[in-house]
């Protein structure tokens, strides 16, 4: 399936951390063409299955919300969107997709609220000097580095346990990859958040490996925008059916479970976990680097917990309904 391996081994359960670090020299290195446009504030695009949502400002998640509804929690201020409780279509049908997307399940989970937006440089900040958390040393080079830096941009190279610390400190969690899943491509199975055609030719819809890309760029003729992780938001047109933003594209996401590529043969199918133990966790979505086919909502990929030298990987959180 792939059309180009490098990014693909550098990320996955195949990591090498030399060509990992190359990767991180190769794009800190390379000109950038990264358009200046810089959102002040995340933007709120109507969610297509609820198009009247409302956005709540309360201490406590809302009784009884709808789908889609938006509500911005603290501590860490991030907006939130709710996915309500019923069954989607995890994986993908018949002739599609890596083996370890299959079999396709239809897959039962209650209610959660989904960070909007993957966790921004801004909010991890807070994280780190509210708890004294220890950075990982990339996170210091990517935030004396400019294309990393932007307080709305994503944070970048923190582990699957930072990733955990933050969100038990914001009171939440990492998501299921399930809950991943839905809340990205909604309950009909589609294979993108925005729907089933990989459109960017005409809709600016994700970051992925455009025109700009400083490493080994899959169109020549594309322009995204960013060359590197854009400020989480900026692709409003690419917002998931419950609004949910940037998870095709822009930083891979870690995701709570462990990683085991025939899991859809024998997991459950009603709040799945995962499988109890492994060696590598799930992380989802694509990046800034990769192609059409790893940004479908299906595709799933992994890596060690403990691996943070990556310019390309970050998180959002999850909170189960009360
Ligand atoms: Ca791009
Ligand atoms: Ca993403």
């Amino acid at each position: 399936m792939s059309r180009w391996m490098f990014p693909r081994l550098v990320s996955s359960r195949l990591l090498c951390p030399a060509a990992c670090a190359a990767l991180v020299w190769l794009a800190a290195c390379a000109p950038s063409c990264v358009a200046d446009e810089r959102p002040t504030e995340l933007v709120f695009p109507a969610p297509e299955i609820n198009p009247t949502a409302v956005v709540w400002r309360t201490a406590d998640p809302p009784a009884h919300p709808r789908a889609g509804d938006v509500w911005v929690c603290s501590p860490d201020g991030e907006a939130m969107v709710y996915v309500p409780s019923g069954e989607f279509r995890m994986g993908s049908p018949p002739g599609e997709g890596d083996e370890d997307e299959h079999p396709q399940r239809s897959v039962h989970l209650n209610g959660f609220w989904m960070d909007k937006a993957e966790v921004t440089n801004a909010e991890y900040a807070r994280f780190l000097t509210a708890t004294g958390h220890p950075a990982p040393s990339f996170f210091y080079q990517h935030w004396n580095h400019s294309r990393y830096t932007h307080p709305h941009q994503p944070v970048v190279g923190v582990s699957w346990d930072d990733a955990a610390a933050y969100a038990e400190w914001a009171g939440k969690r990492l998501p299921t990859e399930s809950e991943w899943e839905k809340a990205a491509r909604g309950p009909d199975g589609r294979r993108y958040p925005w729907g089933s055609e990989w459109d960017i030719q005409t809709t600016r819809r994700c970051n992925f490996s455009d025109c700009n890309d400083p490493v080994a760029r899959s169109s020549s003729t594309i322009d995204d925008g960013y060359g590197y992780p854009a400020p989480v938001g900026s692709y409003p047109r690419g917002a998931s059916p419950y609004g949910c933003l940037d998870m095709a594209g822009n930083v891979w996401e870690w995701c709570a479970d462990w990683y085991d590529a025939a899991y859809y043969t024998y997991g459950e199918t009603y709040n799945p976990k995962g499988p109890p133990t492994g060696i590598y966790r799930v992380v989802r979505g694509g990046c800034w680097l990769y192609d059409a086919p790893y940004l479908r909502g299906a595709a799933r990929d992994s890596a060690y917990p403990s691996c943070r030298d990556f310019n390309y990987g970050g998180f959002r959180c999850v909170k189960s309904e009360r």
